[in-house]
């Protein structure tokens, strides 16, 4: 569907009130049941306040209309100056999408065929509690709490359902702990070396930059609700400029765009630094009395001149020092930074690098100028976090860590010692979302292995289960919603009552701490209890911010000073409490310094091209979503972005169908020809899933386990392949 015929759709569903919400409803093909509209009954609609569960900056506050206990209307909230009454676009049929997507997992369900098969039978859920428990049970006694392995994610990141019963289970248990890595470590690691924080400005503030940097992210698809503020900025004339490899939905929209090569954003950062210090163009008085460690960095990228930079990163030497000068004169000039150019060797370092960059130019000083990142540690210092972990209460000893991006690593290792005897895995999907698809499913085969998962769908990794229960969504549970995105938090109550016999992942781990004999008191307490635990408070952010509150209008915006410069005058969460180019305690490791660190792939001559896998679909969440039929039919058949040259070289044509391999597998894709991607590179969506596309493999089958540089995260884009044209 076009994009402007999507618009208009959505206006008439919204003008046409519950009717036209009742046609989309059949149009997607929803059980008749769920229509039976009760026209004849006096009207009792509600309306019900709630929030996005999804992994996402935006965090956006939605209303949900009921009637006799029926959904009648969904949409953002229209009062929510940052929801601004709009979903994105694969958020707006939520309630048909998943809720009650026919697929959807309605009771518990034990395996019958082969692992991998999809093979299930119904079960009672207390039949199900009871065999897992005693499985689990015997399983400890002989290898251990530490053989359990919980891989819970962010499938939802509401704060009740994302971890609060889970984390007390597993640390009673004394299983192994999941360093939960895949996604923003290095890109906290790196900046938090240089800032001590990730807090930079307010979203909103992006209004009053003059001169902004999407710096490897996209902003129009990942940070939907941020773009109408950056396009405010521009209309009060700011120029756009997008660093990545990629010409992205938001690189096509901007004044600039630098198609430098992946993962050599470092060099050229120390490239505009070699520039901006060269020139004269720092702010000597912010250097002298906010950062430490300047006449380290000064030689430092003494050897980053342009020439040597522009050689990196595959750009003209020109385009460096253009760039350089134009951002620090410009003024306030902003960078706004996320995740996108974490998963690689030098992942860590390009946010170190990058996040320096405000302070050697003094752009922190001016309202909407400095650095803007996540917002969670203004919500950690506001909400009373303190039920979420309980280690100090329930753990008996401290237990090992497993790195999420490993999991096939560690599911195949023979040595590991205890091995993992069994895994849980809740929000999450791992066979679509982590590295070393083929190697994970080999792990998962294991006939020695209890696989326990709890979801709303037979995902590609469920179908290893040996036991699915069947999760609740957003419209059937309590949860609180904070943001790594904005500021405003939300309270999550559920619109209608669970369907079928699906249950909060809270409510799972309740049942099952109750079965395996643990009995403190935290296991008793309910979503509503626990809810009202993060509003014991008196921090000034919070002030008149309560449960009640919430109840009451969904959502509120922190009490954050207004205006908000968090470095105006230094206050950098470092231990010198100032912005450190030069990192004393990386020192011992040669790391003082952010570097470039050229990386050397394996079977170059093999593997020629780079592939990048990123969230370039408008429809799927991570793999959220992407087993919906029209958002499928929508973004088509997965696609491999290829330059003419490449193309050409291997006689491949836009449209043909070709397969991307390496070491580690094949994904049969689309070739699209359309200058969207840098000769030596290719690009292809991440978020299908295997099942769904021909060849039963996808993204992640391409990618391997290395990690980054800092913070263990994923070097996934680290990966090359060859593309040949087949059929
Ligand atoms: N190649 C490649 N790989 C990547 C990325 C990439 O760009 N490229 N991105 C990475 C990033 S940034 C991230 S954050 C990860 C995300 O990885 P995951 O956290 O695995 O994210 P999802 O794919 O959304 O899978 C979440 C699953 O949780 C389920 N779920 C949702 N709500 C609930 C609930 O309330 N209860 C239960 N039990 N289940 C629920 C959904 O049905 C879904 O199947 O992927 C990473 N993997
Ligand atoms: N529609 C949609 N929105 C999402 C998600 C989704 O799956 N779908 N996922 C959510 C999640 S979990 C996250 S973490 C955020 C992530 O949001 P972002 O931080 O914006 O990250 P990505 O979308 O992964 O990647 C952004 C861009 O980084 C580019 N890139 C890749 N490697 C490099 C590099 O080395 N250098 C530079 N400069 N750029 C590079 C990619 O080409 C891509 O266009 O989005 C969230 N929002
Ligand atoms: S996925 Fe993100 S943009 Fe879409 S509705 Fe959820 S929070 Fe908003
Ligand atoms: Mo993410």
């Amino acid at each position: 569907m076009s994009e402007k015929n999507k618009k208009f759709s959505r206006r008439k569903f919204i003008g046409l009130g519950i009717k036209g919400y009742s046609g989309v409803q059949l149009a997607q093909g929803l059980p008749l049941s769920l229509l039976a509209f009760s026209g004849c009954k006096k009207s009792s609609a509600k309306t019900i306040h709630g929030a996005c569960y999804h992994d996402c900056p935006d965090s956006c506050s939605w209303e949900v209309t009921v009637e006799n206990g029926e959904i009648r209307g969904f949409a953002g909230d229209k009062e929510n100056p940052f929801t601004a009454g709009k979903l994105c676009d694969k958020m707006e049929t939520f309630p048909q999408d998943i809720t009650f997507h026919p697929d959807r997992i309605l009771s518990p369900l034990k395996r019958t065929g082969l692992k991998g098969e999809g093979k299930f039978e119904k079960i009672s859920w207390e039949q199900a509690i009871k065999e897992v428990a005693e499985k689990l049970k015997l399983s400890v006694a002989r290898h251990g709490g530490e053989s359990v392995l919980p891989f819970g994610y962010m499938g939802t990141q509401g704060l009740i359902q994302k971890g609060a019963m889970s984390n007390r289970f597993f640390t009673k248990l004394g299983a192994s702990n999941l360093s939960e890595t895949i996604c923003g470590a290095p890109a906290i690691t790196g900046n938090m070396m240089a800032n001590g924080q990730v807090m930079g400005i307010l979203p909103e503030d992006i209004v009053h930059s003059r001169y902004i940097i999407l710096w490897g992210t996209n902003t129009k698809h990942s940070n939907v609700h941020l773009w109408p503020f950056v396009l405010e900025a521009r209309s009060r004339g700011a120029k756009i400029i997008v660093i990545d490899p990629f010409r992205s939905a938001t690189a096509m929209e901007a004044d600039q765009h630098i198609q430098l090569m992946p993962g050599t954003d470092v060099a050229l950062a120390l490239g505009m630094m070699h520039v901006i210090i060269k020139e004269e163009l720092t702010d000597d008085e912010y250097i002298e009395n906010f950062t430490l460690g300047y006449e380290a960095l000064k030689k430092h990228v003494e050897k980053y001149d342009p020439t040597t930079v522009a050689g990196i990163c595959g750009i003209e030497e020109h385009l460096v020092v253009d760039f350089a000068r134009e951002y620090a004169r410009a003024k306030p000039s902003l960078i706004r930074y996320l995740v996108g150019m974490e998963h690689n060797f030098n992942g860590g370092d390009a946010f170190r690098s990058v996040g320096m960059l405000p302070s050697l130019t003094g752009a922190w000083r001016e309202h909407g100028g400095g650095l803007m990142h996540f917002t969670y540690e203004l919500f950690g210092k506001a909400l009373n976090y303190g039920r979420l972990n309980m280690y100090t209460e329930l753990a008996e000893k401290e237990t090992r860590w497993i790195n999420m991006v490993q999991l096939g690593s560690m599911l195949n290792d023979v040595d590991l010692n205890p091995a993992i005897k069994t895994l849980f895995v809740f929000n999450a999907n791992p066979v679509v979302t982590i590295p070393n698809q083929n190697l994970i499913r080999e792990g998962l085969k294991r006939d020695d292995l209890l696989t326990v998962v709890v979801e709303h769908f037979v995902t590609d990794t469920a179908k290893y289960a040996d036991y699915i229960f069947p999760a609740t969504t957003q419209l059937e549970h309590w949860d609180v919603a904070d943001s790594w995105g904005q500021v405003y938090l939300n309270l999550n109550q559920p619109a209608i009552e669970p369907l079928g016999e699906a249950r909060p992942n809270s409510e799972f781990f309740r049942l099952l701490a109750k079965e395996y004999g643990f009995n403190d008191a935290c296991f008793n307490e309910s979503d509503i209890e626990i809810a009202q635990s993060f509003f014991d408070t008196d921090h000034p952010y919070m002030k008149g911010i309560t449960f009640d509150y919430l109840k009451e209008h969904g959502w509120a915006r922190l009490k954050i000073p207004d205006p908000f410069l968090p470095h105006a005058t230094g206050n950098f969460g470092t231990s010198s409490g100032k912005c450190e180019f030069y990192s004393a305690s990386m020192e011992s490791s040669g790391q003082a310094l952010p570097a470039y660190k050229s990386t050397s792939p394996e079977n170059l001559a093999q593997y020629p091209l780079q592939l990048l896998t990123v969230k370039a679909t408008k429809g799927f969440h991570n793999s959220s979503h992407a087993n919906v039929k029209h958002l499928i039919e929508n973004e088509g058949f997965p696609t491999l972005d290829m330059s003419m040259e490449d193309a050409q070289s291997r006689n491949i044509s836009d449209g043909d169908e070709v397969k991307a391999q390496n070491q580690y597998g094949t994904v049969l894709l689309k070739a699209r020809i359309r200058n969207r991607i840098r000769a030596g590179v290719v690009l292809m969506p991440h978020g299908y899933w295997p099942s769904f596309v021909k060849g039963n493999a996808t993204s992640n089958a391409l990618t391997n386990d290395r990690l980054s540089d800092f913070g263990g995260g994923a070097a996934l884009q680290d990966c090359w392949v060859e593309v040949i044209r087949f059929g």
